[in-house]
């Protein structure tokens, strides 16, 4: 056996070696655990491969000495820890990432010569990162935020990057303003707060003064932001793209990822309270679904349209505050996503993940969108600051999957060797070294420009409300009230009344009732004018596809139920709400007020799985409370159990009651309605738990 440390003096030299290789764990002087290799383990080293002896005490010249400047071993692992961070993205630096494939099932070849999008049946690898924008990368899962939605496919033809997000029209429409919206949205500079927030000054100062941003506006204070999972949101590639096929003509394409498990939000009261019981609510989901090989999974759906159909638009398919409804052009599914493998490494993989929208294949490319053209450069520059080096593209994330080759050499943490005397192109010294390809290369689709140089804005470009209308008129009643309340409590938030009044102002060209409920709750005496438009405000068709209730799945698959017992709960009950909600294809997770057993009324016991105050009821999309009358009563004395019934009610969600249950909830002072069923109809309350009550709404917050 090694020789242990076990006695009061520190090592000091070369410890005696004997007897056969095995794990030996002894305390040093001070008290710490020292492990030392044996034959199977490999032994730790410094960078260099040194083998270290003692990784528990520094070098010192006597126990109450200093420590020696001598100590590499010391000075490296410590300086390697202190440049451990990289700087976080300056947006969308808390994200999700996972690998996956993207199949393709229907050709584009029509329209483009991508492979990825022509070569039905073949799967290509992809790395998938969903994230928030406004947070920093310490900050929480929930906040009411955009989702970024980025993808990277590892095609044959080079790598494409997809970089969208889960709302399909964006804030402004010059790539020039970004800075300044990023700025305005960011923790404010001279206090450092608020963190991962909209509901401040300088966020909705910018905004009053940006009407273009009135459409993303209706989005973001929709449910639209508040995802209940990142398996249950849509993605959107925002910009018009272009395809182009083999004959050089061009199509204009907006990409949409659509999730098998159809839309589902929180509502705002549980999103902040899912915040606070576990602020990686998002990234957990993820981790948990795929370990189980239940694999997330999106339609990859395109619209497609010509230039003279996008010169029919009321608006300009090259503004990104626009989007084309679905009723307009239909559209058509040509492909799925799945992601089934989580990374190995965070850091190595989620982190350095770059992703740019210039990195297109032959036979994407890209429109005049001015906020698309920006991105073109931002990315790339942004990825040389981020990860330090012009060789980004060299960390296994971001490599493409197809041979590469160039003339590139050097830079800083260059990790390739080539061989030869040759880095140029043309040469006639390598015979075998890259050249050009006349036939497999990018090309860009072949367009005329012309015009008068200058900073111009699109006179097409000016409709900034009618869109917002549009979408504000085809939501639900539960969606606008929705909205309404997002935007006061936002705007509550501003000290500066002008900057509300401004807000407010614009509202009125979206619809005069949003204006005056949110002027209402504002303690605004009379309706602030609206600024004038550079174009009358169309009534355009209402579009239903822009509900998120209406694309909402009715089920329970990818969803998760808890339920609620005691000791003394009956066994046969839990075992049927159990059975049931496994058969709809939910988790279920047994919460109690004691960890780990309950013994039931039977005698034999159940495993419990969460403890009631750190399990709270925002964690499930349905309850079911199973408690003997005694338990009843304690529990009704206990607030985690209180908040864990009236927040379930509360939150629009169905609730399974057997007596015990029903004794809890009239405790709380829950009126019973028809989501609250009792454990006799459990269908019922299958197909109450496959969706919100939502019709419970009127009686718990004023929607007007
Ligand atoms: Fe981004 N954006 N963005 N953005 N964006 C970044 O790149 C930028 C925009 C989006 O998971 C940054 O690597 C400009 C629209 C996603 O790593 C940065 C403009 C859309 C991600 C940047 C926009 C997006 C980013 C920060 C206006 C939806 C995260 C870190 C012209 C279509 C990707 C980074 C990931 C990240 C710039 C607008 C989506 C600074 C200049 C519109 C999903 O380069």
């Amino acid at each position: 056996m090694t020789k242990a440390n076990t006695g009061s003096q520190p090592v000091k030299g070369k410890p005696a070696k004997s007897g056969p290789e095995e794990v030996t764990v002894s305390i040093g002087s001070g008290g710490e655990w020292h492990q030392t290799a044996t034959g199977d383990q490999p032994a730790l080293t410094t960078n260099q491969g040194l083998p270290i002896s003692d990784n528990q005490n520094s070098l010192r010249t006597n126990p109450s000495g200093p420590t020696l400047l001598e100590d590499f071993i010391l000075r490296e692992k410590i300086t390697h820890f202190d440049h451990e961070r990289i700087p976080e993205r300056i947006v969308h630096a808390r994200g999700t990432g996972a690998h996956g494939f993207f199949e393709l099932t229907q050709s584009l070849e029509q329209y483009t010569t991508a492979k990825v999008l022509t070569e039905v049946g073949e799967q290509t690898p992809l790395f998938t990162r969903i994230s928030t924008v406004a947070g920093g990368s310490g900050s929480r899962d929930t906040p009411r935020d955009v989702r970024g939605f980025a993808v990277k496919f590892y095609t044959k033809e080079g790598n494409w990057d997809l970089v969208g997000n889960n709302i399909p029209v964006f804030f402004i429409q010059d790539a020039i303003k970004f800075p300044d919206l990023v700025h305005a949205v960011k923790m404010e500079p001279d206090r450092g707060f608020p963190q991962a927030a909209t509901a401040h000054d300088t966020f909705w100062d910018y905004i009053s003064l940006t009407p273009e941003a009135m459409h993303m506006v209706m989005w973001i204070m929709s449910d639209r932001t508040l995802p209940r999972s990142l398996r249950m949101i849509e993605g959107f590639g925002v910009h018009s793209f272009r395809l182009v096929n083999a004959a050089g003509e061009s199509t204009f394409v907006k990409f949409h990822w659509r999730p098998k498990l159809g839309l589902q939000s929180t509502l705002w009261d549980e999103a902040v309270k899912i915040a606070g019981a576990d602020p990686d609510f998002h990234r957990r989901d993820l981790f948990e679904a795929i370990s189980v090989g239940d694999f997330p999974e999106w339609e990859l759906a395109v619209q497609l349209f010509s230039q003279e159909e996008a010169d029919a638009f009321p608006f300009d398919h090259l503004d990104s505050t626009k989007l084309i409804p679905e009723e307009w052009v239909p559209l058509q599914v040509i492909g799925r996503m799945v992601l089934n493998r989580w990374p190995n490494n965070f850091f190595a993989e989620t982190e350095q993940v770059a992703f740019c929208p210039s990195h297109v294949v032959p036979g994407i490319d890209f429109s005049n969108d001015p906020l698309l053209q920006g991105r073109l450069f931002s990315y790339l520059d942004t990825q040389l600051s981020r990860l330090g080096s012009a060789n980004f593209h060299q960390i296994p994330v971001n490599a493409p999957q197809c041979p590469f080759a160039n003339h590139q050499r050097d830079g800083h943490m260059q990790m390739a060797q080539p061989t030869g005397r040759v880095s140029y192109e043309p040469n006639t010294l390598a015979a075998d070294s890259p050249r050009e390809h006349s036939e497999a290369g990018f090309y860009s689709a072949a367009l005329a420009e012309s015009g008068v140089k200058g900073r111009i804005r699109a006179e097409s470009f000016a409709d900034h409300y009618s869109q917002a209308r549009q979408f504000y008129r085809s939501q639900s009643v539960y969606e606008q009230a929705h909205i309404a309340s997002a935007l006061v409590f936002e705007l509550s938030k501003v000290e500066h009344p002008h900057i509300r009044e401004a807000m407010v102002g614009h509202l009125r060209h979206i619809e005069d009732g949003l204006a005056q409920r949110v002027a209402y709750w504002l303690g605004m005496g009379e309706l602030p004018q609206a600024p004038t438009t550079a174009v009358a405000v169309q009534d355009l068709d209402l579009s239903p596809a822009l509900q998120l209730i209406g694309k909402m799945k009715s089920t329970l698959e990818g969803r998760e139920v808890g339920i609620l017992i005691a000791d003394g709960s009956d066994a046969a009950t839990i075992e049927a709400v159990k059975e049931a909600v496994a058969e709809a294809g939910a988790k279920v997770k047994i919460i109690a007020a004691k960890i780990g057993e309950a013994k039931l009324a039977d005698g034999s016991f159940s495993k419990v799985d969460g403890q009631l105050a750190g399990t709270p009821s925002v964690m499930f999309d349905a309850v079911a409370i199973i408690l003997s009358d005694e338990a009843a009563a304690l529990l009704g004395k206990e607030a985690a159990a209180i908040d864990f019934v009236r927040d379930a009610f509360g939150h629009l969600k169905a609730v399974c009651v057997d007596e015990g249950g029903d004794a809890l909830l009239k405790t709380a002072g829950i009126e019973a309605d028809a989501g609250v069923v009792n454990i006799d109809c459990l269908d019922d309350f299958i197909a109450a738990a496959k969706t919100r009550q939502w019709a419970r709404e009127a009686s718990i917050r004023i929607l007007a």
